[in-house]
């Protein structure tokens, strides 16, 4: 211990001074483990000693307090062979925007990694969340322990706390050594004694996925016979799986459409990328999806004021409002676009979806803006029918009242993104993880050497997730 001590404060990791520490209190003595990763040996020194402090045969998983202690663990894993979740310190509103990575089950006992330890906060910080996906948390191993309330702080919480060495251990090597005055040592005894117990704020869980309603269950409580028949289809036929169908021609589709329709609840156009558009499309599409029993939406994405809108919806070559069940629209313009859309929609039994979110990377549709998005559907709930949502389960108070529906873009079988700014998640992360209602695949399924079984394996990972979230 007397070596390690001295390599540490050979290489800075030791610092006497005056120093705010991150709970806010002024410290004669700093310590940055961070620098550790710059020497290999000691790195491992340092995880060899920290497993050795607990039988590591008891626990099935283990995690480092980011960042500094996440190469400590990585070591802890590797040598000893126990596999490692992380903890994401921010979780973000796009990707799989999971708090925990890694694979793990639940009742898995998990170690926590840190290098040292003041008040505990940042070891629950992490045990929060761990705990909260149904990992066990009964023990975390440290470094140093810097004697000011961690342990007790800890154990209070079900943490018991490992540590290899103390704080005043350490002063005391570094004097003996002639690396600190004996000043400074009475200084940094005075500071600890005077700091005993540091609190910790509250950690607050992160909320549990709220209980699931069903398909059937929504369908009764939609107010739009669009938003309510779609309910029913998925339910009829245990699918949750929308085709965009971005192929190059009008023909293409319609071949496409029937080939796939029985594995869908609904098909998304672009109808204005085909040069072969004539006006009998609409209805010939709409054959198809009568035979197969699917909805049809035509992913217009209207944004301008109300009254250009009217036109645009229902004019035109392609006049969507005769054959589109559903379409969309952004609230840039604000709710006048919903009240024009409307105007038509609603005495046909149309529905419309707003975009409260996009796929795309960098994209503006967030925070307010999605909570302006869902205001505007509760407000208008007799003809919006849900919305365009990435992460509903992340939205201020999770995803929107349940009679709307949620309908995610950019999904894949793997989670990744195009050339362009398309970001892909897998069907399970959208429906069980994000709290989405439907999962909308193009390229997974068009570019698939067999569109039809393509198809058929996202209805069936779409399907299982959501009986996982609802049973
Ligand atoms: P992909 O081939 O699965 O990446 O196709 C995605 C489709 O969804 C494509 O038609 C897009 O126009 C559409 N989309 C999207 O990807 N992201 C969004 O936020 C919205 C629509 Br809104």
């Amino acid at each position: 211990m007397e070596s390690l001590v001295l390599q540490l404060h050979a290489i800075e990791a030791v610092k006497f001074g005056n120093f705010k520490l991150k709970s806010g209190i002024q410290s004669p003595i700093y310590i940055d483990l961070r620098l550790i990763v710059s020497y290999p040996s000691l790195l491992r020194e340092i995880s060899e000693l920290l497993i050795s402090s607990v039988s590591s045969s008891t626990f099935d998983i283990v995690c480092g307090v980011p960042y500094t202690a996440l190469p400590i663990a990585t070591c802890v894993s590797i040598s000893n062979n126990i596999p490692m979740v992380m903890r994401r310190k921010e979780v973000k509103d796009y990707g799989t925007a999971k708090a925990i990575e890694g694979s793990f089950k639940e009742n898995q006992s998990c170690l926590i990694v840190e290098d040292l330890v003041t008040s505990g906060a940042s070891v629950l910080e992490t045990a929060a969340p761990l705990r909260a996906v149904g990992l066990k948390v009964t023990d975390a191993v440290v470094l140093i322990d810097r004697e000011q309330g961690g342990r007790e702080n800890l154990s209070e919480n079900g943490i018991q706390l490992h540590s290899m060495i103390k704080l005043t251990e350490m002063v005391e090597i570094l004097r003996k050594n002639g690396k600190v005055t004996e000043e400074m040592e009475k200084t940094v005894r005075a500071f600890l004694e005077e700091n005993r117990r540091v609190s910790v704020p509250a950690v607050t869980p992160p909320p549990k996925p709220k209980v699931s309603v069903t398909y059937s269950e929504k369908a009764k409580m939609a107010k739009n016979p669009t938003g309510k028949k779609l309910f029913e289809v998925m339910e009829a036929k245990e699918s949750n799986l929308c085709l965009a169908a971005d192929v190059s021609t009008a023909a293409e589709l319609l071949a496409l459409a029937d080939k796939v329709g029985p594995e869908i609840c609904l098909l998304k156009t672009h109808v204005d990328i085909f040069p072969d558009f004539t006006p009998d499309f609409g209805s010939q599409l709409r054959s198809i999806a009568e035979r197969h029993n699917f909805l049809i939406f035509e992913d217009r994405k209207f944004a301008d004021i109300g009254n250009t809108v009217t036109m645009q919806y229902e004019g035109g070559i392609f006049r969507i409002l005769e054959w589109a069940d559903i379409v969309n629209a952004h609230i840039i313009s604000g709710p006048g676009i919903v009240d024009g859309l409307k105007l038509k929609g609603l005495p046909r039994g149309r529905g419309l979806l707003l975009l409260a979110e996009m796929s795309s990377s960098g994209n503006l549709a967030k925070g307010d803006y999605t909570a302006a998005a869902v205001k505007i559907a509760e407000d208008h709930s007799d003809f919006v029918i849900g919305f365009i949502s990435v992460n509903p389960a992340s939205w201020q108070g999770g995803p929107a009242n349940p009679a709307f529906i949620h309908a995610t873009p950019g999904v894949q079988m793997v989670t990744g993104g195009d050339a362009l700014g398309q970001q892909y998640n897998t069907p399970y992360s959208v429906i069980f993880d994000r709290g989405s209602d439907i999962i909308i695949v193009g390229r997974g399924i068009i570019k698939a050497a067999n569109p039809a079984e393509a198809a058929r394996e996202y209805r069936l990972q779409g399907w299982d997730a959501y009986k996982a979230r609802c049973f």
